[in-house]
């Protein structure tokens, strides 16, 4: 069995159900919740596989065996649909049968197969990318849309709920925990003369305008694995936050992440930039997969939802930043505010060419 004594994770890893030697495990750092980790084995046969290993983050997933009964539930459903010869997220069970393992601290690990040949961008190389992951992620609500909303549970309560997210940060900015509010003030004002947008889709949803779907809620570019040679969407990852939603969240996220050629924590705000080719290749890709069941009033806040989940992810970004950066991972003083202040900056660039999204969300779906 693995030689579990070069890494702490090594012990964890051999409690799943596959055979192999322990080789080795490295940090996967690109998400800002849970711990992730790539880890190698020797099968039997001499071949090395690979698996990704994660812990779920329980101070963010209050109940990570919720969050499990959803994976599962997914994953098993997308499989029955999945075209042969395609990529899917295999879970690797644990050997008890259970899909997770829990570690003597109760942390909560699961394991799936690593895709290899696949990749994943914090920065879109170019906007055939784009069309790929807005398809996937389209094709991907496509595959939930029969699978009884009752059957998934919420695992983190309101999470695009904007206006909440806007209270939140208010109440934050009246309690000041760090005493950083007055380093804040223009980020602030940008926020609060923004207020009425928060309520736009809670409202719509509210109302019964538009539908709630099941949706994966955190469609960032990296979400996404891509076969490293032919720039196609091999499959979507990170099914945490799969919940009853809105398809809007899902376009919306895609525009804050792949739109703009600078990092989400860039401290050179002229980096920042709305590229329309890459907005225009994300409408297509994510119309050619879903135009056939969203509806108009859908359809006709497909650019604005790029703008509110942006300005969304800011205001979480900024309330962390003032709550002393206890929900995202941070790798450096300040961390959160230059991520925040990427994501304004993307706010005011989709603002100044939102006639020209507009008309790009209506061509795009002409040509359907
Ligand atoms: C987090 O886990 P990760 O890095 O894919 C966050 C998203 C944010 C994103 C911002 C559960 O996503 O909501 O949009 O960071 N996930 C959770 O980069 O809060
Ligand atoms: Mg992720």
């Amino acid at each position: 069995m693995a030689d579990d004594s070069r890494s702490p994770l090594g012990p964890i890893a051999a409690r799943f159900a596959f055979e192999g030697d322990f080789i080795d495990a490295v940090e996967i750092p690109s998400g800002h919740i849970n711990s992730t980790f790539r880890a190698s084995f020797r099968e039997p046969s001499g071949e090395v596989r690979r698996y990704v290993i994660q812990r779920i983050n329980d101070s963010v997933f209050p109940d990570p065996l919720a969050v499990m009964r959803n994976v599962e539930r997914v994953t098993r459903h997308l499989r029955t649909k999945q075209e042969a010869g395609a990529r899917g997220l295999v879970l690797r069970p644990a050997r008890d049968g259970r899909a997770w393992v829990e570690s003597d601290d109760g942390g909560i690990w699961r394991c799936y197969d690593f895709i290899e040949g696949g990749v994943t961008y914090d920065i879109i190389e170019n906007p055939r990318q784009a069309w790929q992951a807005a398809h996937a992620f389209g094709r991907f609500q496509e595959g939930l849309s029969d699978l009884p909303a009752e059957e998934i549970e919420e695992t983190i309560a309101d999470f695009h709920h904007s206006r909440k997210r806007f209270e939140h940060l208010m109440d934050v900015v009246r309690r000041d925990p760090c005493g950083r509010v007055a380093g804040v003030a223009a980020e602030l004002d940008f926020v609060q003369q923004r207020e009425a947008d928060c309520s736009v889709l809670v409202d719509l949803l509210e109302r019964g305008e538009i539908p709630y779907r099941i949706t994966h809620n955190d469609t960032k570019l990296n979400n996404v694995m891509i076969d490293a040679a032919t720039d196609e969407a091999l499959c979507v990852i990170d099914l945490d936050t799969v919940m009853p939603g809105s398809a809007l969240y899902d376009f919306g996220d895609l525009v804050r992440s792949a739109t703009s050629p600078a990092a989400e924590d860039e401290k050179d705000l002229s980096k920042v930039e709305m590229r329309l080719p890459m907005f225009e290749a994300l409408a297509g890709g994510y119309l050619a997969a879903t135009a056939s069941f969203l509806t108009d009033a859908e359809v006709a806040q497909l650019a604005f939802s790029g703008k509110l989940i942006t300005l969304e992810t800011g205001i979480r970004f900024l309330s962390d930043h003032l709550a002393g950066d206890v929900y995202f991972k941070t790798r450096r003083e300040g961390h959160n505010l230059d991520r925040c202040r990427t994501q304004f900056k993307l706010v005011a660039e989709i603002e100044r060419h939102f006639p020209a999204l507009e008309a790009i969300v209506l061509q795009s779906r002409s040509r359907l």
